[in-house]
């Protein structure tokens, strides 16, 4: 199973911030919560609705998910669908991304999807090469 349950095992989530958000020592802004995934708001949004579906088990890189993680992962996609309805974006569109790697920007090593719309997020082909 792609676990790590080194930060789960901490009562206060460790040194991983969702860790410590799932295990309610640091606040968030929860929008939703069952026993295998969080939603709450991202604290730096870069879209008018921004959000983050985390699981709740210390996952890290999606590169390293096995056969076993398909419910999990097709649940963080269901949840990231719910809230976008919940946060009444669903009708005018909205983009789940999960940021894998260095190029991609990822800062925080536990699996997320970010959730995000409300404004026009333009096009993936919109999107600068850097080149
Ligand atoms: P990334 O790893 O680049 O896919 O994005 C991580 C996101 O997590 C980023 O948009 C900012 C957000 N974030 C980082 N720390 C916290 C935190 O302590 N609370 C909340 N709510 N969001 C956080």
């Amino acid at each position: 199973m792609w676990r790590d349950v080194s930060h789960e095992q901490s009562a206060e989530g460790g040194n991983c911030v969702f860790c410590q958000i799932v295990a309610g020592s640091l606040p968030s802004r929860q929008v939703y919560s069952d026993d295998e995934v969080v939603a709450f708001h991202d604290v730096t949004p870069v879209a008018k609705v921004h959000m983050l579906v985390v699981p709740r088990r210390h996952a890290t890189l999606l590169t390293d998910a096995v056969e076993d993680d398909d419910q999990l992962l097709g649940k963080l996609l269901r949840i990231g669908a719910d809230v976008a309805k919940k946060m009444g974006i669903a009708d005018s569109g909205y983009r789940l991304a999960v940021n894998q790697g260095a190029d991609a920007g990822q800062i925080v090593d536990h699996l997320h999807v970010h959730v995000m719309g409300g404004q026009d997020l333009y096009s993936l082909g919109e999107v600068s090469t850097g080149s």
